[in-house]
């Protein structure tokens, strides 16, 4: 459906339409539509905009991806949905791998993201290889199969709309996980390395954005005073400030 650019909810019905095509086009999962849907309520909650505590956790995700040397943004279908091209840019301002890694995993899906991304602009694609897929520990689900050239041998890896059993893996490795996810109070949030929270649609263009701008000197600093915790705190409290606010 067409939605006009003047509607108020312009560009909340133009990312569920996206999700719509998304299923109907075969790589998004059927339940994507119901994970879209609980996102949208948490965003509603943070007043749909980016909010300060968000902002400064996607500062500090930029500087943790800069600093990496094997950085990887794992993509599944709803963010391809949302922002293939922005998580291509983001990809190549980093010199990160994309890959590929589905929840809902069957190999059409995997084939046709691996087409979507390549068509926005992605030169490689990792985990769509069986070849190179290998078994990460403790983790049954099919998330667990990863590229040994990608996720596998990464020190950092950007989860965008990820479940908590593979981010509790992916941290037990050793691995710096930064995750995207719009629910603060999700096992994701509550368990990565650093929270963004955030709707991955504005928080993929702010990390690129703060990507551009840091200056190499500055990047330890700004990852030294960051204290996860306390801001994941605080972002649920801006949220209850917001509904506060509305109630009046
Ligand atoms: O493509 P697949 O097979 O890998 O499946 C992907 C989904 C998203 C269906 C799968 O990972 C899933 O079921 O996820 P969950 O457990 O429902 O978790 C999704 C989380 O993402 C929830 O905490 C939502 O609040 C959050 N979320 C939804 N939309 C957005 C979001 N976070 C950031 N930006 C969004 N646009």
């Amino acid at each position: 459906m067409e939605v006009p650019k003047s509607h108020p909810r312009y560009e909340s019905l133009t990312q569920r339409g996206k999700i719509e095509e998304g299923v109907k086009e075969g790589y998004v999962a059927l339940v994507g539509m119901v994970a879209h849907g609980r996102g949208e309520c948490f965003d509603y909650l943070m007043g749909e905009k980016t909010t300060n505590t968000a902002e400064k956790a996607e500062r500090v995700a930029a500087a943790v991806l800069l600093k990496a040397k094997n950085p990887v943004i794992s993509i599944n279908g709803n963010v391809a949905a949302l922002c293939a091209r922005e998580v291509v840019y983001l990809a190549k301002s980093l010199n990160a791998k994309i890959e590929v890694n589905l929840f809902y995993w069957d190999e059409e899906r995997e084939k046709r993201m691996d087409a979507i991304l390549r068509k926005n602009g992605a030169d490689e694609v990792y985990g769509t290889n069986e070849e190179f897929k290998v078994k990460v520990p403790n983790l049954d689900s099919k998330r667990g199969r990863v590229d040994e050239r990608g996720i596998y041998n990464a020190d950092v890896v950007l989860v965008p709309l990820e479940d908590g059993d593979r981010t509790e893996t992916l941290v037990a490795m050793g691995k710096t996980v930064v995750a995207i996810d719009l629910n603060p109070l999700s096992r994701t949030a509550q368990k990565a390395s650093l929270s963004v929270i955030d709707n991955v649609t504005r928080a993929i263009p702010n990390i690129r954005k703060f990507s551009d701008e840091l200056d190499k000197g500055e990047i330890d600093y700004v990852i030294e005073d960051f204290n996860n915790k306390k801001n994941l705190k605080e972002s649920i409290n801006e949220m209850k400030n917001n509904l506060d606010r509305l109630s009046l």
